[in-house]
C-alpha cells in the first residue's frame, strides 16, 4: 500500500545501510545519555562540532532540510488555548455551511456561474483562527492607533470570507443571495459578491485582488517589506503589524509565489506569516502524488531562510504518538506518499483502519481502542483550532525570519461521500439531500432537514453565545475585516514650473524624453512635502537610464544600511545604500519591482499613508512580461507611474528582438484605470507628469498612468502656447506647413493639403516628412499624438452617447475629430508601436478623410534607428511617400 519515497526525494544518508548495528546503537545511546544529563543546548553543541569535524575529514555529510513528519510545536509546547473551543467549533461549522450554501445555492439558479465548496471546506479553521485570535484591523489612522494587518485571502475561499462578513452584518442575507452576481445584485437591492477578492469591484471590502496564483504571494512579500521601508525611513511606524496570506499547496508552484522568498528571508520579514493550506490537491488532482508537498516545501523554505513550522497532525494524534513506542506510526507516514494520503481522505474510518493501521501489527495495535467512526475524524493538523492556535502563535512571536506554516487539510473537508478527498471536489457545486443532511449532521449544524436541503443561510441569534463571542474577539482585534478604506492625506504638488521649466521652454535643446524625465525626479525629490512620499524604483538599469546620480542624492533602501566602502566611494555618482534610502533597487526582477510599486501604489489605501511611486524599466518588460501583475495592480486600485523606457520598436536601436516593445500601449490601452501616454517631447511629458500626479495624489482619483519615455536625443522644442488640453486629450496640432509656392504650381493632383500624426520618437520622422512634403508644394499639419488610448476612449464615449440619444445630452464631438476638424486632406498617422494601435482612433477620424496608419508590426530585429525605421516603414521618407500616394 506505502510507497516510499523515490531515490531523488531521499538525501544521500538516507540511502546508506547500517553495517554495524551494535556500533550504531552505542552511539544512539550516547547521544541520548547526553541529552537527557546535559540538555539541548549541550547536545546542540556536539552535533555542530561533529558536524564540523565531519566536514574537515570530508565525509560528504550534507545537512538534512526535513524534520520528522510531525508537528513543529511539540504538544507539550503548545500554548493553553485562549479560547472557548466549542464555540469556535462551532462558528467554524456555520461559515462552512453558509458558504457551502452560497455556491450551491447560486449554481441552483444558474449553472454558469461557478464558485468553489472544497477548497474553503478545507481552510475554514485556517481563516476561523486568524479572525479570532490574530488578525488585526484597523483602529484607524490617528496617533497611537493600529493601522491594521494585512490578510491576503486564498480567491477561490472567498465564500468563507462573506460567510464570516454575513454572522458580523456587514453583508445581508440578500448579498450572500448574489454570489457572483455583481451586475443584477442591484436591481433586487443588494450588493453583488465578486468572485474572488477584487477591490475594483468590491471597494468597501477586499484590499488585496488574489485571483491569479502567485501574485497574491510574491505581493505579500513585497507589501512587508514595504512596510519596513516606511518604518525605517521614519514615514510610518509599521513595527506592530503584519502581514498574513493563506495560500494553497497548489499555487506555491507558480513561479511568482516562490521567486521572492529569498527576498523575505533576507530582509528578514518577521512581519510576514505565509500558511500554506496543504490539502495534497490542487484542481485536477494531487499536488504531489508521488511525493509529499509539505517535506519538499519545508525543504524549500527552510532553505530559503524561512521559519517553517509544520502542522501536521490534530490533538487526538498525540496520543497516538506518545504510543507508539517503537516509532512505527511516524515511519510509515513518512512512507506514504500524498496520492496515498488522498485515498485515505476520501475513505472512511474502516477503510482507514483495514490499509493504514493495518499496515503492521504495531499500527493496529494502536488503533485498536478507536471505533471505526473515531478513525474517521482523525483530524489533520489543518482542521485543529487548537494546534492551528499554536502554530500562528509561535509564527507570530517568531523573530528575525518570515514564517510559513504548512498545514496539513483535507480538501473538501466534511463534504463526505460527495466531496471530500475526491479527484473532482475542488470544481463541485452541487451537493444532493443527503450529502447535504450529512454534512449537516458531520458539523452538527443547528437546522432542520427541510432548511438544509433548502440551502437556508443560517445566522444565531445578535444575543446568542456564538454572536456574541464573535463580536468580543473581532472587537478585540480593532474591528471587522476585510475591509478597505482610502481615507489619506492629500498631498500637494509643486507647480510645474518650479521642476519643468527646462522642458517646457526647452528651446531646441538636444536630450531625451528619458534625461527630461531624470532631471524633473531630481528636483521633485527635492521638494519638502511630495519630495519624501516619491519612491523611484529600479529593476538593475537605473545606469540604464541615466539615474545613477539619485544613488547618492537620496540613496539606495538598505534594511542594514552599508557595510562596505563601495568601490567607487569618492565619485559624485557613488553606489550608496542606507537605512533611510529612497530609491527601490530591485534587481533583475521586474516581477518583484512591479510588486514592489504596487504596494508603494495602493499605500494610500493599506497604510492610510499616500506614497508616490515611479516604477521606470525596459518597456518590453512591463505590460509583456509582468502584465497580469499590473492588471492586479488596477484591480487593487494603485496610484502611480510606470514608465516604458527605452520604448518602441526603433529607438532602442542594437537591442533587438526580445528588447524591442511594439506592443505596450496596446495592452495598456485594456487596462480601464491606465492613462497611457507616448510623448515626443519632454515639454509634453512634463505636462503629463503634473497631471497624473495632481489626479493621484491630489485629486486621488483611483488611476495609474503609463508615460514611454525614449533615450533618442533630439531637439526639444518649446511646448506650443496652450497645447497642454491638448497633451492630456490625446493629440494637439504641432505645426502647420505652407507648401512652397513655387513647387506648388507643379503639382499634378488638385488636392494639395495633408494631415501628419505621430507619437513618441516617430513624431520626429512626421516633423521630417512634413518639411520634405512642404517643400514639394503640400500644405500639411502635423497632429502630436500623446495617447492614442485617450482618443480612443475618448471618441467611444461620444459615440455611445449619441447612440444612446438621451434627451439633452449633448454627445460632444471626438476630441480628435474637433482636432481634425481644421484640417484637410489624408490621414497618415505613424507610430513606433504595431499599427493596431493608431488602429483605435480609425472611427475618429472625419468622414471622407482617408486614413493610412504605418507601425513597427512584426519582431524586433537589431540595427541602426536609421535602418530600423526605414525597415518598418516608419522613416520620414516612407512616411512622405505614402502621404504623396494617398493624394493620388
Ligand atoms: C494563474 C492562475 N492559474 C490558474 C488558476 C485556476 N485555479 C484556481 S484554483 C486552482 C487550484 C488551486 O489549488 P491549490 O492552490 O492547491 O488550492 P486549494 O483549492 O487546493 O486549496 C487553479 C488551477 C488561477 N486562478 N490562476
Ligand atoms: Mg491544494
Amino acid at each position: 500500500m506505502n510507497a516510499p519515497l523515490p531515490p531523488h526525494l531521499l538525501s544521500p544518508q538516507d540511502t546508506l545501510a547500517d553495517i554495524d548495528p551494535q556500533e550504531t546503537a552505542e552511539w544512539r545511546d550516547a547521544f541520548l545519555a547526553l541529552v537527557a544529563t546535559e540538555g539541548p543546548e549541550r547536545a546542540r553543541f556536539v552535533l555542530q562540532e561533529l558536524v564540523r569535524l565531519a566536514r574537515t575529514q570530508r565525509v560528504g555529510w550534507q545537512p538534512q532540510l526535513n524534520t520528522p513528519y510531525v508537528n513543529t510545536v511539540a504538544a507539550q509546547a503548545q500554548p493553553t488555548f485562549p479560547g472557548d473551543l466549542a464555540i469556535e467549533e462551532r462558528l467554524a461549522s456555520l461559515m462552512r455551511w453558509n458558504a457551502l450554501a452560497m455556491v450551491v445555492r447560486a449554481n441552483q439558479a444558474y449553472g454558469e456561474l461557478g464558485g468553489h465548496i472544497a477548497s474553503y471546506a478545507s481552510a475554514a479553521d485556517l481563516f476561523e483562527s486568524g479572525f479570532n485570535h490574530f488578525f488585526r484591523a484597523r483602529e484607524g489612522v490617528g496617533e497611537g492607533q493600529h493601522r491594521g494587518d494585512l490578510v491576503f485571502f486564498q480567491p477561490h475561499s472567498a465564500p468563507g470570507v462573506y460567510a464570516r462578513a454575513f454572522l458580523e452584518g456587514h453583508l445581508t442575507e440578500n448579498d450572500l443571495q448574489h454570489y457572483r452576481q455583481e451586475i443584477t445584485a442591484p436591481s433586487a437591492g443588494a450588493q453583488g459578491l465578486s468572485s474572488y477578492p477584487h477591490p475594483w469591484l468590491m471597494p468597501d471590502f477586499w484590499q488585496f485582488p488574489t485571483g491569479s496564483m502567485g501574485i497574491g504571494p510574491i505581493s505579500s512579500i513585497y507589501h512587508a517589506r514595504f512596510m519596513r521601508y516606511l518604518t525605517h525611513r521614519n514615514l510610518l511606524d509599521c513595527t506592530n503589524r503584519k502581514v498574513w496570506g493563506v495560500f494553497g499547496d497548489g499555487e506555491m508552484d507558480e513561479p511568482e509565489s516562490m521567486s521572492a522568498l529569498t527576498l523575505a528571508a533576507r530582509e528578514g520579514l518577521d512581519n510576514l506569516v505565509w500558511v500554506v493550506n496543504c490539502n495534497l490537491q490542487r484542481l485536477d488532482g494531487p499536488v504531489r502524488g508521488n511525493g509529499r508537498i509539505i517535506d519538499e516545501l519545508e525543504r524549500l523554505f527552510a532553505g530559503a531562510g524561512w521559519n517553517v513550522v509544520k502542522l501536521v497532525w490534530g490533538s487526538d494524534w498525540d496520543g497516538l504518538f506518545a504510543s507508539d513506542l517503537t516509532g512505527a506510526l511516524v515511519r510509515t507516514l513518512e512512507g506514504t506518499v500524498d496520492g496515498q494520503m488522498q485515498t485515505f481522505a476520501a475513505k472512511d474510518g474502516r477503510f482507514n483502519r483495514d490499509n493504514f493501521f493495518g499496515q503492521s501489527p504495531e499500527l493496529a495495535a494502536l488503533a485498536q481502542g478507536m471505533t471505526d467512526e473515531q478513525i474517521d475524524r482523525l483530524k489533520r493538523g489543518g482542521h485543529d483550532l487548537v494546534k492551528i492556535h499554536a502554530a500562528y502563535a509561535a509564527a507570530a512571536a517568531h523573530k528575525g525570519q518570515p514564517t510559513v506554516i504548512l498545514a496539513h487539510a483535507k480538501k473538501g473537508y466534511g463534504m463526505g461521500t460527495a466531496g471530500q478527498g475526491k479527484m473532482t471536489t475542488h470544481s463541485q457545486k452541487k451537493l444532493d439531500d443527503t450529502d447535504l443532511i450529512e454534512f449537516r449532521n458531520r458539523f452538527n449544524l443547528p437546522i432542520t432537514d427541510e432548511q438544509a436541503t433548502s440551502l437556508a443561510f443560517y445566522k444565531p441569534a445578535e444575543d446568542s453565545p456564538e454572536m456574541q463571542y464573535l463580536r468580543r474577539h473581532r472587537q478585540q482585534l480593532g474591528g471587522y475585516l476585510p475591509r478597505r478604506q482610502t481615507a489619506c492625506d492629500v498631498l500637494p504638488v509643486p507647480p510645474l514650473a518650479s521642476y519643468a521649466q527646462f522642458a517646457l521652454q526647452a528651446d531646441g535643446k538636444e536630450m531625451s524624453t528619458t534625461m527630461a524625465f531624470v532631471r524633473m525626479l531630481g528636483t521633485l525629490l527635492k521638494d519638502a512635502t511630495l519630495g519624501p512620499r516619491i519612491v523611484p524604483i529600479v529593476a538593475d538599469e537605473a545606469r540604464t537610464f541615466g539615474m545613477a546620480n539619485l544613488f547618492k542624492q537620496v540613496g539606495i533602501y538598505s534594511s542594514v544600511g552599508q557595510r562596505y566602502a563601495p568601490e567607487d566611494i569618492g565619485s559624485v555618482l557613488s553606489y550608496r545604500e542606507a537605512l533611510d534610502g529612497q530609491i527601490l533597487e530591485e534587481g533583475i526582477s521586474e516581477a518583484g519591482a512591479i510588486a514592489s510599486w504596487t504596494a508603494a501604489a495602493t499605500s494610500y489605501s493599506v497604510h492610510g499613508l499616500a506614497m508616490l511611486p515611479f516604477y521606470i524599466y525596459y518597456s518590453m518588460f512591463g505590460f509583456q512580461r509582468v502584465g497580469d501583475a499590473i492588471w492586479a495592480a488596477a484591480d487593487q486600485r494603485a496610484r502611480g507611474f510606470l514608465l516604458g523606457a527605452t520604448s518602441g520598436r526603433t529607438t532602442l536601436g542594437g537591442e533587438g528582438l526580445q528588447h524591442q516593445d511594439g506592443t505596450s500601449h496596446l495592452v495598456a490601452a485594456t487596462i480601464p484605470n491606465c492613462k497611457a501616454y507616448d510623448p515626443a517631447y519632454a515639454g509634453e511629458m512634463a505636462v503629463i507628469i503634473d497631471a497624473g500626479m495632481r489626479e493621484m495624489v491630489t485629486e486621488q482619483r483611483d488611476v495609474f498612468y503609463y508615460v514611454t519615455l525614449m533615450n533618442e536625443n533630439y531637439a526639444q522644442p518649446d511646448l506650443p502656447a496652450g497645447a497642454a488640453e491638448g497633451v492630456l486629450r490625446g493629440c494637439y496640432v504641432f505645426r502647420s506647413y505652407q507648401g512652397n509656392v513655387d513647387a506648388r504650381k507643379g503639382l499634378i493632383s488638385s488636392q494639395n493639403s495633408v494631415t501628419l500624426m505621430g507619437s513618441g520618437a516617430i513624431l520626429t520622422e512626421v516633423v521630417k516628412a512634413a518639411e520634405q512634403l512642404a517643400i514639394e508644394g503640400l500644405d500639411v499639419t502635423v497632429l502630436s499624438v500623446t495617447s492614442w488610448s485617450e482618443l480612443a476612449r475618448d471618441g467611444v464615449a461620444c459615440e455611445q452617447r449619441a447612440l444612446a440619444d438621451e434627451e439633452g445630452v449633448d454627445p460632444g464631438t471626438p476630441w480628435l475629430a474637433a482636432q481634425l476638424a481644421a484640417t484637410s486632406g489624408p490621414v497618415v498617422a505613424a507610430t513606433d508601436y504595431v499599427r493596431a494601435v493608431p488602429e483605435t482612433v480609425r472611427a475618429f477620424i472625419p468622414e471622407g478623410r482617408k486614413y493610412i496608419t504605418l507601425g513597427t508590426d512584426g519582431f524586433g530585429r537589431s540595427d541602426t534607428r536609421a535602418a530600423l525605421r526605414e525597415f518598418f516603414g516608419v522613416d520620414a521618407s516612407h512616411i512622405a511617400r505614402v502621404a504623396r500616394a494617398a493624394l493620388r
